[in-house]
This record gives structure tokens, sequence and C-alpha cells, in this order.
């Protein structure tokens, strides 16, 4: 063997060696290259993290459970998406399944999660007469559900009665109810109480 070809052998040897040597700390696993480590929940989600996109692999994916019991399979028995992400009224599954009419409509929330008016969505509970449309239908600011809707824990219904804000964005310069009553000078006074009480909690004594 002469010195050129000793060299190119020696060499070659040495970048396979390197390059095999990756080695991922639990619960990362190899890309199939073996030259980078992913997070097992970025396995089979729909977005390539492996350079050689081994992660989103259709026969790897197909054969993998998904992580945990907060990710459920697309139709297309791929990708894992989110539990939350099923019927929220934006598609996570490329085969867009996640949103398919028929199985929203049979779809029961998960906990903490209500359905819009129109049985196909499903939005945080914290969202309903939160000031914002969350449902396609509006269905979560409508007025009558929101006069008779009790606010949550921490939050508090502006004066007109519709509105659930956090008691921490009582009197804190910006206005948050449509009303603006959450900076109304004796609507702090009537919330004080409550609106001090968050602030204590934040802050070190001194
Ligand atoms: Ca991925
Ligand atoms: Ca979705
Ligand atoms: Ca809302
Ligand atoms: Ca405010």
């Amino acid at each position: 063997m002469n010195y050129l070809l000793l060299t190119i052998f020696v060499y070659g040897f040495c970048t396979s060696l390197s390059i095999s040597a990756i080695e991922c700390n639990e619960p990362y696993t190899p890309c199939k290259d073996g030259l980078q480590c992913v997070r097992p929940e970025y396995l089979c989600e729909g977005y390539n993290d492996c350079r050689d996109k081994s992660d989103e692999d259709v026969d790897f994916c197909k054969a993998k459970e998904c992580v945990g019991s907060q990710y459920a399979k697309c139709r297309n028995g791929i990708q894992c998406v989110y539990l939350i992400s099923f019927c929220d009224g934006f598609n996570d599954c490329p085969d867009q399944s996640d949103e398919d009419e028929d199985f929203c409509k049979a779809n029961i929330c998960p906990e903490g999660v209500v359905k819009c008016k129109d049985n196909l969505q499903c939005v945080d509970s914290l969202e309903l007469c939160d000031g914002v449309h969350d449902c396609r239908d509006n269905s979560d600011e409508d007025q009558d559900l929101c006069r008779a809707t009790k606010c949550d824990e921490l939050y508090v219904k502006c004066k007109d009665g519709l509105q659930c804000v956090h008691s921490t964005y009582l009197c804190d310069g910006d206005n948050d109810c449509r009303d603006k009553s959450d900076e109304d000078e004796d609507f702090c006074k009537v919330h004080n109480v409550e609106s001090i009480s968050i602030v204590e909690d934040v802050h070190e004594p001194r």
C-alpha cells in the first residue's frame, strides 16, 4: 500500500469513527445518520428536526407509538399531535384529520376545554367571555352566555356584566375591559382587596 492510499484509508477510518461517536443522552433519540439527537416529542410531529429527515420518515412513524398520553395519531397513522390540538380550529395534522367535521362532532373536549355552539370546536374554558373571539361561530362571546357566566377564580367581571378579566389586570393602567371599567376608579376600589393580595403574592417581602 503506498503512502497516499494509507493516508486516505486512515483519514476515512477516523472520519467514520467521529461520525458514529455521537451518543444521545436520555430521553433523546439519535437521527438515522447518527449526527443529531432529537427529543422524543419531536419524533413524528410533522416537522423535520433531523437534517436527514429520519424523524419524520413515514415507515418509521407508522411503526412508532406517540409519546405519552397527551398525544394521539392523525388519521393517516403517521404524525402525533397534542390531544388539545384536536378540534381546536387550526389544522395540525397534514391530512387535516384533527379538524374533520364528523370527527369533531363526535369528539369530547378534554378537561378544562369546552365546545363552541357549533358542536365542532373546543376552546379553553378561560377563553369564554374574555373579550376575544375564539370560537369560529363567536359563541364564546355570546352576550346571553356571558351575562350568565360566572368568571373563573382570579377573574373579575367588567362593569358591563359580560367580560371576564384577570384580577391582575385591574387598575394596571391598561384598558382590558371593552367598557374600560377595569381602570375605573370606583370599580378599582370595590375590587381593591383581590388585586392587592395578588400583587403581594408576586413580590418578595422587603
Ligand atoms: Ca420532527
Ligand atoms: Ca387542530
Ligand atoms: Ca373568547
Ligand atoms: Ca387594566
